[in-house]
């Protein structure tokens, strides 16, 4: 029985809803195995943040279903669900990771589930509109649960990749310039006049590949970011002098296999300042189509899965203070390879952003920018 136990999840805090638990019931049927139960990420504890003001968390996974962003096919906006359903082996108490030799759901820190962020698929401007308020709303008017002179910091699972810019968007409020660590197989850097159509519309503008563009016209990003992963088609020379002049290095793919993963490590590492906030976005269209085939722009020739998360590993003492994973698009996956690694690398960050610590309040440019 000890033995069969052990290898039972403890999943009872997941059904404490109303106080109301009758212990002796707890204990006979509060356990879940992993492939049991509502999908949280991880089977973490699940709380509506966005209606729910009081709950303080440390680290936030949260769902931004969005993707009518896209130039190509659809469907991130199943993202989160997918991801989570592939995160269930994650457990507290599986949740020991061996690379870091951390466990980041048994730590200092309150990691919780915040849910899904209600965007329209009808009208992007109103679907921006509600993520700018809405990450607003979590990171600005919150306080973290260990230090109440920080504000929490999220995972987002998405969505299409334009879902970054309202994130950006409330972190400089916080933290002032941001740094981006941009693992993608495209350099989404493109500005509007690179999707050229008689038809014009201001929020036109915005769209998946444009977004980290707009970040930078609009002031965010600070002189030291990095794209890695790069193999995108062009339409000319001249998009890498638009990048250059964004301030971007870029890693291409295959540097992995021609200098080396440490030459990878190494740029990212000269380029981004320790110290500063830096932000990592992860679109999983970086790994090669064969280990991420459910995203919406497949580039072949990309990184394995092992890759990628030997270079987040590495690059763990960085201030990460948000990150995402987007692109995940379930119904052009296959076995649920893309979510699982989608899952792997949410995980990976996590781990990342709760041993190395809690920000620095110094960090925090903005006083009184949070109630
Ligand atoms: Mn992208």
């Amino acid at each position: 029985m000890k033995l069969f136990s052990n290898l039972l999840v403890v999943a009872a805090a997941l059904s404490l809803v109303n106080g109301k638990e009758d212990p002796k019931l707890v204990e006979i049927w509060g356990d879940l195995w992993p492939f049991q139960g509502i999908n949280t990420f991880a089977h973490l504890e699940h709380f509506t943040c966005l209606t729910d003001k009081d709950q303080q968390f440390d680290v936030g996974i949260i769902g931004v279903p969005f993707d009518t962003a896209v130039s190509y096919r659809p469907g991130a906006r199943f993202g989160p669900r997918a991801i989570r359903a592939a995160s269930q082996r994650q457990t507290s108490l599986r949740g020991f990771n061996p690379r870091a030799m951390f466990n980041p759901y048994k730590s200092w820190a309150k990691v919780i589930d915040c849910g899904d962020m209600p965007i329209t698929p009808m009208d992007n401007t109103l679907a921006f509109k509600q993520m700018d308020s809405a990450f607003e709303e979590l990171l600005l008017r919150r306080k973290s649960n260990h230090d109440s002179k920080v504000p929490p910091r999220l995972v987002v699972l998405g969505g299409d990749h334009s879902v970054l810019l309202p994130h950006i968007r409330a972190l400089n409020k916080i933290y002032g310039l941001v740094n981006i660590i941009h693992f993608d197989a495209h350099l989404d850097t493109w500005s509007p006049d690179k999707y050229p159509s008689y038809w014009h519309s201001e929020q036109s503008e915005l769209n998946h590949g444009s977004m980290l563009w707009k970040a930078h016209e609009e002031g965010l990003t600070t002189k030291h970011n990095v794209h890695a992963g790069i193999r995108t088609k062009l339409s000319g020379i001249e998009d890498l002098q638009d990048d250059d002049s964004q301030d971007f290095l870029r890693i291409e793919a295959d540097d992995i296999w021609l200098k080396g993963v440490d030459y990878v490590v190494k740029k990212i590492m000269d380029t981004v300042p320790k110290h500063t906030a830096t932000y990592i976005s992860v679109d999983i269209d970086v790994l090669d189509p064969g280990f991420a085939a459910g995203t919406g722009t497949q580039e072949p020739g990309g990184w394995l899965p092992r890759e990628l998360i030997h270079i987040l590993r590495e690059i763990e003492e960085l201030t990460v203070v948000g990150a995402d994973i987007v692109e995940v698009s379930p119904a052009f996956d296959t076995a649920e390879v893309t979510a699982t690694n989608g899952a792997q690398i949410a995980y990976e960050i996590m781990t990342s952003m709760v041993k190395k610590g809690n920000l620095d309040k110094s960090l925090v440019k903005v006083v009184n920018t949070f109630k």
